[in-house]
């Protein structure tokens, strides 16, 4: 049973090329899994997308092509050595991949998807991505795509918590982040620590006068779901150029506080190291953000949609 404190590492990524191998980006997330060990960390968390290039930037035609930046097991033959080095050094982890399966009507389907590993290397929670950014169709006006609608069917799981990693766990994956009932609902449920990885470009092709914000957003977001409830949030980049297209950086740690405790300094393979209290919770959840005592579901329930 782990303690309800020890060092977590976000491993954020630099850029993975399109025809970067499975082997070769799982090997550097090994280096990164033994150098966080080496420094005595017990979890490590990676990003989104983890295992291959940021592909929604691309309007893929050749059907083979697409379901070549997909897992079709996990793990599977190309991950097991992934599991088999965190069994191996105690180290439990989130990871974000392309999940694609056959259902019994022999459908694909196919998830942008995130699973906390345990130390003993048993899958013990998975996450499907809700809030899928972008669009369906290729619009050839924009310098990159961002075909997340098209490649991806909208999360079947909802917002699950985990206990493990010496508590209860929530998991989430980049926009996901940039809409506050995610950490509210996984709050709600108890989640005391939760996990994202992201793939955010810099050029936001429908707002350019935004660009200069994105690294504003992205801390914006991820402090205020801390913040607002009381829990820790590790959030981590791929980033760097890609192919082409600039990825934010800014892979963080922040404390139930909303402050970031530890974050990355450049754009590459990159440790980000901070010591996780999680009975830190209870400084926000037994005060400021007290659901049972200050929160009043009742004044704001039915949610009335917006008008356009
Ligand atoms: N990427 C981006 C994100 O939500 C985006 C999409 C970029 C939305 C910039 C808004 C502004 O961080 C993914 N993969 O969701």
């Amino acid at each position: 049973m782990m303690t309800r404190r020890y060092l977590l590492a976000a491993a954020q990524l630099g850029p993975i090329s399109r025809n970067e191998t499975r082997e070769s980006v799982v090997q550097r997330m090994i280096e990164l899994m033994h150098e966080a060990h080496r420094r005595g960390a017990s979890v490590i968390v990676y990003p989104e997308l983890a295992l291959t290039t940021f592909f929604p930037r691309w309007y893929l035609e050749d059907e083979q092509e697409l379901d070549s930046f997909y897992e079709t097991a996990m793990p599977g033959p190309k991950t097991q050595t992934l599991f088999d080095t965190a069994k191996q050094l105690g180290m439990g982890f989130y990871l974000g991949y392309a999940e694609l399966f056959r259902d019994d009507s022999g459908n694909s389907r196919r998830f942008n998807t995130s699973i906390l590993v345990s130390a003993d290397g048993e899958i013990v929670g998975k996450y499907r991505k809700v809030h899928l950014p972008g669009h369906a169709e290729n619009e050839p006006w924009r310098p990159f795509q961002h075909l997340e609608k098209r490649y991806f069917e909208h999360g079947n799981l909802g917002f699950p918590v985990f206990e493990t990693f010496g508590g209860v766990m929530g998991m989430c994956l980049c926009n996901d982040r940039r809409w506050p009932e995610t950490f509210r609902v996984l709050a709600l449920r108890g989640a005391e620590m939760v996990m994202l990885g992201y793939n955010t470009p810099v050029h936001y092709p429908l707002a350019p006068e935004h660009d200069h914000l994105q690294d504003f957003h992205n801390h914006l977001c991820m402090q205020a779901g801390a913040y607002q409830n009381g829990c820790w949030v590790i959030g981590v980049a791929k980033a760097g150029r890609e192919e082409g297209c600039d990825l934010i950086g800014g892979t963080c740690i922040i404390a139930p506080t909303g402050e970031i405790i530890s974050r990355a300094q450049g754009f590459g393979d990159e440790l980000v190291m901070a010591d996780i209290d999680l009975d830190r919770c209870a400084e926000i959840r037994r005060n400021i953000f007290n659901f049972a005592l200050h929160r009043e579901p009742e004044d704001y329930a039915p949610i009335c949609e917006p008008k356009a």
